[in-house]
């Protein structure tokens, strides 16, 4: 049985879409931030990222992790490249070229995106998108996504999707980190296949369903 470890509202949603995706069953542990806590250590704190029973499972004391079968696998990305292979079918690779491919978005999304586009999707979180300060932090972050966006534009511009002409973990993948710089409405209207592309993702009903249970989730 499959176990994902994480609150809805983290880098567990790449992990929790996919396994909507794929139909499987798992069981769901909503391990939350530590940070979120007043008292994350206090005797009766709720299970979360500093508690040494998940600190046992992911030493990083970062969410999400999963546990296969009592194989445990931690890093997003990795866990959706992982799900993929074993269960994935059409989302997963057919081939060695496919494999890399997916991994090649992966790392890409990973070191030359998500950096700048958490920037963007924390000053939004964070209601700063408006004020002279998070005005000039958003607009020096969505320069520095100007280069790496035109790269995922060329690519959609010939394709509808990243990796064998078809849906799979790579735009689960990519989808999900792309998402932080949403809030930056002139980056992607400058990029209408990146716009489009994350659109037609998030439209999947997997994708919903994910997405209504964390806009429903108690924390
Ligand atoms: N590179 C890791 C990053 C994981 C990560 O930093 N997760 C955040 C939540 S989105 C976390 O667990 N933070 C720990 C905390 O705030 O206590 C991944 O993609 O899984």
């Amino acid at each position: 049985m499959l176990t994902i470890y994480g609150v809805y509202k983290s880098r567990a949603t790449r992990t929790l879409w996919m396994a909507e995706e794929l139909g499987i069953e798992y069981n769901h542990i909503p391990v939350i931030q530590a940070r979120k806590l007043e008292a994350p250590l206090a005797e009766g704190a709720r299970v979360n990222t500093h508690s040494p029973a998940y600190t046992a499972i992911n030493p990083m004391g970062a969410i999400p992790t999963i546990d296969d079968d009592g194989f445990v696998l931690s890093e997003s990305l990795a866990i959706n490249l992982y799900l993929a292979k074993k269960y994935g079918a059409a989302l997963g690779p057919q081939d060695l070229a496919e494999e890399s491919l997916m991994i090649q978005w992966a790392l890409f999304v990973a070191t030359e995106i998500e950096g700048n586009a958490l920037k963007i999707s924390t000053a939004a979180a964070e209601g700063r998108m408006e004020s002279e300060a998070g005005k000039a932090e958003v607009e020096a972050a969505a320069r520095l996504l100007r280069r790496p966006f035109a790269a995922l534009e060329a690519k959609l511009s010939q394709s509808e999707y990243l990796v064998g002409d078809r849906f799979t973990a790579a735009d689960i993948n990519a989808a999900e980190v792309v998402r932080y710089a949403q809030p930056h409405a002139p980056l992607l209207d400058a990029h209408p296949h990146v716009r489009d592309w994350l659109l037609r993702c998030q439209a999947r009903p997997a994708f919903q369903a994910m997405w209504e249970a964390r806009a429903n989730e108690v924390e």
